[in-house]
């Protein structure tokens, strides 16, 4: 592993409080707190922390209604997503965009967005201007396996690919949309073959290895830097929840479930950070402790929020007023 120990941890520490910020929001629909729709990405913080930590903070990011951990990962405050969720006036979006629209402008994260598929081309717009601007900056854009079967995928590849785009493609595959199993739903074994077909790499990777998933998006990215143009990348990984909080996954049988939990990425990165002597199981315990009392500490800041005023409905409806937020 050649980042510093102190980065290491600190990944650590991002996996676990998206994984804690997720498990909270799901005792709260439980508890009947929380109201509304919320898709948790429980299970899959490999893929938010990998790609994160492959990034420079002058990239984009866009994702979907499963990726509240990505704006963390990316260092959104946990706070501000926690009172937007319970849509909150101090929330990111003063309570309005709620899960699925959680933004971070702040940490170029545009947003989550409800709709599959748009991410695609909004990501295509943000690679353009960056491609304007000569920064070497890039665009990444995350979807799910689903998104992966609808047109703008298509579209959005080939506009990238035509115009040579600073755009990174990321599949998230987690083998289900909703109730749908991957299988069912494709025939071929990886979304990742379909770039060929735009003339971009493609490639898959183990998406619960954190590692895996940073060295695949560091390479891609440095190719997509020097001007290469776009590429496609597809991260295996499972979610352990249903596809909302509630839904009971009755179309995975138990032994699927308990399959998929062996592969969790959390005490797989645990293990890897204690064999290569890079920290001790005790310093592992320390820093879940830490994120407990951030959490902690995140939600008293969202209970004491107040709800926006009525008023707020008219406000914030242009792209300035929003990037002002
Ligand atoms: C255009 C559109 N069609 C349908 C839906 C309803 N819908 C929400 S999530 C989802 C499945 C998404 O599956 P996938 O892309 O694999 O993402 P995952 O939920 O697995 O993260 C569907 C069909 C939607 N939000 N937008
Ligand atoms: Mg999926």
């Amino acid at each position: 592993m050649e980042l510093s120990k102190e980065k290491l941890l600190e990944m650590y520490k991002k996996m676990v409080t998206v994984r804690e910020f997720e498990q909270s929001l799901s005792e709260a629909v439980g508890s009947g707190t929380l109201p509304g729709f919320v898709h948790l990405g429980i299970g899959q913080e490999a893929v938010h922390v990998g790609v994160a930590y492959a990034l420079r903070a002058t990239d984009w990011v866009t994702s979907t209604h499963r990726d509240h951990g990505m704006l963390i990962a990316r260092g959104a405050d946990i706070k501000r997503c926690r009172a937007e969720i319970f849509g909150k006036a101090d929330g990111y979006c003063k309570g309005k965009g709620g899960s699925m629209h959680l933004a971070a402008f702040d940490k170029n994260a545009p947003g989550c967005n409800g709709i599959l598929g748009p991410s695609q081309t909004i990501n295509n717009g943000i690679a353009l201007a960056l491609q304007r601007r000569g920064e070497g900056d890039i665009a990444v854009v995350l979807f799910g396996d689903g998104a992966a079967h609808r047109g703008e995928f298509h579209e959005a590849l080939n506009l990238a690919a035509c115009w040579k785009l600073p755009a990174l493609a990321i599949c998230v595959n987690n083998q289900y949309a909703i109730s749908v199993c991957f299988d069912d739903a494709c025939s071929i074994d990886d979304i990742a073959a379909r770039a060929s077909g735009y003339g971009m790499p493609g490639l898959v990777v183990d998406g619960n290895d954190v590692m895996a998933v940073y060295e695949a998006v560091t390479e891609t990215v440095k190719s997509i830097r020097e001007g290469k143009g776009p590429a496609l990348l597809e991260l295996k990984t499972r979610r352990y929840k249903g596809h909302f909080e509630g839904d009971p996954q009755s179309y995975k049988t138990p032994e699927e479930i308990a399959e998929e939990m062996k592969h969790d990425p959390i005490p797989i990165f645990a293990k890897q950070l204690v064999e290569q002597e890079i920290t001790t199981e005790e310093n592992l315990k320390a820093i879940e402790e830490e994120v407990q009392k951030e959490l902690q500490e995140a939600i008293e800041f969202t209970d004491k929020s107040p709800y926006p005023s009525l008023e707020e409905i008219y406000t914030d409806l242009t792209y300035e007023e929003r990037r002002a937020v």
